[in-house]
């Protein structure tokens, strides 16, 4: 059986460690490309010459032209500027969005039966995008956001409760941003609610309140201590976990940017909710219940995502 490919639309700090991270645990060969000459190169030459010591077995090929992701299994997609300071938001939109039509373009005409994981910032109106640009239909089109924000969570949650990270699960939906919305009610310590763990005195209402509140702005505390960029050890984690899901047919249950048709009231819009990622891509739809509060976050949340995508169409008339 051929191994199978995997594209990653962007070199930087996230698509090195995907390709690191894809090789070592052999989900296939992998290519990174990037408008950058000789980074993508590089990076593949490098982590191919850890093989050797790792003891794993991928092709790695670093590339500047879109025909060398052809037949891409999957593509992960962190091509893309940061936002830089005296850069506005609107800015970033535009450049941003004007990466995404190129790399739409070139996955349609190169890989259109991939499985695209989107990374990109502002998240959910890039997946948005991507997906308009490249046609591709909207199950084999994600964002990730939900997995890395739930994975902050989940840190914090384990250590306040001095537990294991594995025991412990939480969901944070609604769009990536200050206004998502991490759900105490269905985070747990091995099924225990945290609601409940605070009323068995494992700890209370305002520091529970604090993490969330540090989740929230869990992008911008590392930013704020790297000072030259963002976070990419732990979202390059977030989009493999989603992307060997999709590979193994595993069938995870996963908070993913989905693109929705009336689930949670919200029409032709990515938001981050929980889905099941299998072999055709986005499987299901989770709709579980929220409670007021929550619901209102979200819909907050939903706004924000709303009023991104508006201005993309206000950029790019095609998109309208
Ligand atoms: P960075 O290290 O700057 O890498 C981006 C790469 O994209 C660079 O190598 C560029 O050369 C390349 N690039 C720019 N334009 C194009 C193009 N048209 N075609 C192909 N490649 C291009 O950034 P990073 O890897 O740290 O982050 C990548 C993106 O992920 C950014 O937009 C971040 O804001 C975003 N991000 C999202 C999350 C989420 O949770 C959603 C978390 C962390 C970072």
């Amino acid at each position: 059986m051929a191994r199978k490919k995997i594209a990653l639309i962007g070199s930087g700090m996230i698509g090195g460690t995907l390709a690191h991270l894809a090789a070592i645990k052999e989900l296939g060969d992998i290519v990174l490309f990037d408008i950058a000459e000789g980074t993508p190169q590089g990076k593949a030459l490098d982590i191919a010459q850890s093989g050797p010591v790792e003891g794993f077995d991928a092709n790695l090929k670093g590339a500047n032209s879109y025909e060398d992701i052809a037949g891409a299994d999957v593509c992960i997609v962190t091509a893309g500027i940061p936002r830089k300071p005296g850069m506005s938001r609107d800015d970033l939109l535009k450049t941003n969005l004007g990466v995404m039509k190129a790399v739409g373009e070139g996955i349609a005409a190169h890989a259109p039966d991939a499985f695209v994981i989107c990374i990109t910032n502002p998240l959910d109106a890039m997946v948005w995008a991507l997906r308009e640009f490249s046609g591709l239909p909207h199950q084999k089109v994600v964002g990730m956001a939900g997995v890395l924000d739930s994975a902050r969570f989940r840190h914090f949650l384990a250590e306040e409760f001095n537990v294991s990270v594995e025991d412990v699960t939480a969901f944070v939906l609604g769009g990536h941003g200050d206004t998502m919305v991490p759900v105490i009610e269905y985070s747990t310590v091995a099924g225990i609610p945290v609601p409940d763990l605070i009323k068995m005195g494992w700890s209370t209402q305002e520091r529970i309140d604090a993490i969330v509140a540090r989740t929230r702005s869990g992008g911008g505390e590392i930013v704020g201590l790297l000072k030259t960029g963002s976070a990419f050890y732990a979202p390059a984690t977030s989009a493999i976990a989603m992307a060997e899901s999709y590979l193994k047919d595993k069938k995870r249950l996963l908070p993913c940017a989905a693109h929705l048709t009336g689930q949670y009231g919200v029409d032709d819009l990515y938001v981050g909710v929980p889905i099941v990622i299998g072999k055709d891509g986005v499987e299901r739809i989770v709709e579980i219940e929220l409670n007021a509060t929550a619901k209102q976050n979200f819909d907050v949340s939903v706004d924000a995502v709303k009023e991104l995508v508006a201005a993309c169409k206000s950029i790019d008339s095609s998109l309208a």
